[in-house]
């Protein structure tokens, strides 16, 4: 049975990922990202090669109102929500925090939380109404250890394990699975992001070591997903086998 799939961040890395496990699996899916073109190349992909529906939003995720009127718009045959993927996130920066940017603090807060929280907001209700939905937060191995220099972006994580655990508190009584997943390293244009554009210092990240590929975390995803009604997986920790924590990662040479 086809289910609704909303993801947000799909234009690239895990979002990108886990639209194509969905899609392969046949359902139907919500994709949402800033990069319109991005979004309508994927969605024609996905159509074409699944033969699956797919609605492409471009939303920036900062700004309340965008997002609000983007789902709040949704055709009617698109409305229920089984599982929403709240993605889209990002690392701004890696510095001392008083040495830190306060407009890269801004767009951190905004988008992994504030973000979160407005797409929640408005998904949410309708899963309440149905007494069925899942909710998967990706957090991060920074949201259990804060590292040097990653102050705001490892609160921004902390932040949205407490968010998990409050939506998985408040909608206890409507069998709303939370589900909280949280990745080590995974290469992905998460470093190219970070270090804004210097593609050298963002490879040198993963160098050393295997880390983890999108598809890998994606089909972790879609596992919590297809579990029994009765069966959540509340948080989940996945690391490169090579990565013990946020601090401890064995390279070689
Ligand atoms: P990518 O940079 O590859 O993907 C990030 C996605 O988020 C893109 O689709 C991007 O879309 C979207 N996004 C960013 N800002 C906004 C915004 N303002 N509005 C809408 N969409 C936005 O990185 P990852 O796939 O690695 O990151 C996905 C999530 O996984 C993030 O929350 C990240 O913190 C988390 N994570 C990543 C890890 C890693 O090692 N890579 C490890 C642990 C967690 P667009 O640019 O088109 O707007
Ligand atoms: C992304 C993993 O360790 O680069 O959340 O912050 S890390």
């Amino acid at each position: 049975m086809s289910r609704i799939v909303c993801i947000t961040g799909a234009t690239s890395g895990i979002g990108q990922a886990c639209a194509a496990r969905y899609a392969e699996a046949g359902d139907k899916l919500i994709i949402t990202g800033r990069r319109a073109d991005r979004l309508q190349q994927l969605q024609a992909e996905w159509q074409e090669r699944y033969g699956i529906q797919v609605l492409a939003l471009p939303v920036d995720m900062r700004h309340r109102e965008q997002v609000e009127r983007a789902f709040q718009d949704l055709p009617e045959d698109w409305r229920q929500v089984d599982i929403l993927i709240n993605n889209a996130g990002l690392a701004l920066g890696l510095t001392p925090l008083h040495e830190g940017d306060p407009a890269d603090w801004d767009t951190m807060i905004d988008t992994n939380i504030k973000g979160l929280l407005y797409v929640t907001r408005v998904i949410a209700p309708g899963m309440i109404s149905r007494r069925k939905g899942h909710i998967v937060n990706i957090g991060s191995t920074a949201a259990k250890d804060t590292y040097p220099n990653g102050n705001v972006y490892c609160a921004t994580k902390r932040a949205v394990e407490a968010l998990s655990e409050a939506m998985r508190i408040d909608f206890l009584p409507y069998g709303i699975k939370v589900t909280a997943v949280h990745p080590g390293a995974v290469e992905t244009e998460f470093s190219v992001v970070r270090f804004k554009g210097d593609t050298r210092r963002a490879a040198q990240v993963y160098q050393g070591f295997q880390p983890l590929t999108a598809d890998d975390v994606a089909e972790v995803i879609f596992y919590c997903t297809s579990l029994p009604p009765h069966v959540c997986i509340n948080d989940l920790v996945l690391t490169p086998t090579a990565q013990a924590n946020a601090h401890f990662i064995h390279k070689n040479g």
